[in-house]
């Protein structure tokens, strides 16, 4: 069985991604959680990464001996050994849109990445009007995103119609518009909720509220509760 190696579900935005994509698919795997040191270098996270994955990172994905990581490999990857399932669109135009945003987001939105890092669990409201208003990036970075999305087909569908591996590249963001309360048009909310009440979804985001372990360099806005 394939196995997908993730770290913590609060704030693994990467490990989220073909995460969600086996899952909404139904693809059978084992996942294996390494969770992030509290501190920067500590504990043996790195180390038990590096065992399986020379890059160090996770997402990383194990099939039949194969190495695959990077989240947009692995979902390239999965898209190839089950053509019978349509994890990309099969319409060629939307094929070529979903990649192109997805690669999009891999490579890009670097304010909103760096600004908004994904914490499901916390409600840092305050935090996202304070970099709104400081931040012509950050604004601008949002802008882009709900110019993709509005493009959907229909206003109560998925970027493609059908869940497909662009929502799943989209949907730590639309953790982080949430967390961040940042403000977004109704037609963008509309797109969230669907994202929100996908089965694949809500099992995360359910995880990860779950989550009780704190990273403290992964919370920069936020102080652990006594
Ligand atoms: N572009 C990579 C990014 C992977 C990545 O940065 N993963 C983070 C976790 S979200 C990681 O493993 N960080 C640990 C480290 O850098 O030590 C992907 O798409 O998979």
């Amino acid at each position: 069985m394939m196995q997908l190696y993730i770290a913590n579900k609060n704030y693994s935005s990467w490990s989220m991604r073909p995460w969600l994509v086996l899952k909404a698919f139904d693809l059978a795997f084992e996942e294996i959680q390494l969770n992030f040191p509290c501190e920067r270098g500590e504990g043996d996270f790195k180390q038990r990464v590096l065992e399986i994955n020379p890059n160090g990172k996770v997402p990383a994905l194990l099939d039949q001996g194969m190495l695959i990581w990077d989240s947009l490999a692995i979902c390239e990857y999965l898209a190839e050994q089950y053509p019978e399932q349509a994890l990309w669109p099969r319409d060629v135009q939307q094929r070529a849109w979903a990649r192109s945003i997805s690669a999009e987001m891999h490579s890009g939105f670097t304010d909103l990445r760096s600004l908004c890092g994904m914490n499901i669990r916390a409600n840092l409201a305050e935090v996202g009007t304070k970099l709104w208003q400081e931040h012509s990036g950050l604004r601008q970075d949002v802008a882009r995103i709900e110019h993709i999305w509005v493009e959907r087909p229909a206003v109560d569908g998925f970027l493609c119609g059908e869940f497909s591996i662009a929502d799943a590249f989209y949907a730590p963001v639309v953790t982080r518009f949430m967390t961040y309360a940042l403000p977004v048009s109704a037609n963008s909310q509309h797109y969230m909720q669907r994202v929100m009440q996908h089965p694949a979804m809500r099992a995360w985001v359910h995880a990860a509220s779950q989550e009780a372990m704190w990273v403290n360099y992964l919370e920069p806005y936020q102080k652990p509760a006594k």
